[in-house]
């Protein structure tokens, strides 16, 4: 694999793009395909503003099971190579649309959270964040001491990305020497530009998933479930990557 583009005396630039599928054998459902329902519900239409403002103890309740079947689950072997990755190699970003919190704690520290966390509540009035752990809720839906409703601090469809958030990760898309894209669909953006932007400026773009996806036919595709497979990647090109 070369050093990093144009630049013999650094190593490369490394960012892994991950989605529902690398929490898959933690037990976390993922979105879309089989086990993506909840009660007769879509994600599609839960995950929207409209269905909040409709029904938000419908939408709560859904949080609410996702938070106590998340809590249940531990970080898997894919989650704590992401963390190994991010404690040895100098120049590597993680970008992740789960709201799960498995990659902080599987010990990864910089985590760049595109569609907000589970574990925080925003006032629907105020907008005040307030960390949250407690499962099940103890009331729902919750209100803030102001006495408006409080929402999930997760981004919707139809929602704005947090500015910092995804111009940061855009910027790492275009300094990536490689990109690893791990258990995404690729269907949602502005998270499925990010592999097309680092594609662009040439970079090594090799994908993880179960099937095959879009983005397949453009990447290098390492089919199989992401607990077996990036580990064993990941042990295969360490020494590459770390220029050894
Ligand atoms: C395994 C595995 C194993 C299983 N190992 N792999 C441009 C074009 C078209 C549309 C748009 C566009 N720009 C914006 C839009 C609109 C919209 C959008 O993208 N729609 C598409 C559906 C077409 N985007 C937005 O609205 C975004 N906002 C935005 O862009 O604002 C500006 C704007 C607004 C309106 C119009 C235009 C511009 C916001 C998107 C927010 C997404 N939010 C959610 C919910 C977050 C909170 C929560 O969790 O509740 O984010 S939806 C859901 O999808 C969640 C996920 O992060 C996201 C992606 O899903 P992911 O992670 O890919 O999961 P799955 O289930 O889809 O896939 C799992 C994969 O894993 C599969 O491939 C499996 O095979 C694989 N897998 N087991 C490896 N063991």
């Amino acid at each position: 694999m070369p050093r990093s583009r144009g630049d013999q005396g650094h190593l490369p630039a490394v960012v892994v793009l991950t989605g529902a599928g690398v929490s898959a054998e933690s037990g976390v459902p993922t979105f879309r395909g089989a086990g993506g329902l909840w009660r007769t519900y879509r994600a599609e239409d839960l995950a929207t503003p409209e269905a909040f403002a409709r029904d938000p103890r419908l939408v709560w309740e859904w949080y609410d099971w996702r938070r106590q079947t998340v809590a249940a689950c531990e970080p898997n072997a894919a989650h704590r190579t992401v963390a190994e990755m991010e404690s040895v190699l100098p120049d590597f970003t993680l970008v992740t649309q789960n709201v799960d919190g498995l990659h902080e704690r599987a010990g990864s520290r910089n985590v760049l959270r595109l569609h907000g966390s589970l574990w925080s509540l925003r006032c629907t009035r105020e907008g005040l964040r307030v960390p949250n752990d407690d499962v099940p809720l103890a009331d729902i839906p919750p209100r803030c001491a102001c006495g408006a409703l409080m929402r999930p601090d997760v981004v919707w469809f139809g929602e704005t990305l947090p500015g910092s958030v995804i111009e940061a990760a855009w910027r790492a898309a275009e300094a990536a020497d490689v990109m690893l894209v791990v258990g995404t669909s690729s269907i949602v953006y502005p998270a499925a530009a990010l592999p097309v932007v680092a594609l662009r400026r040439r970079a090594r773009v090799v994908e993880f998933n179960i099937e095959p996806t879009d983005l397949s036919a453009y990447s290098e595709l390492v089919l199989g479930p992401a607990a077996e497979m990036l580990p064993v990647w990941w042990a295969a090109h360490r020494d590459e990557l770390l220029g050894a």
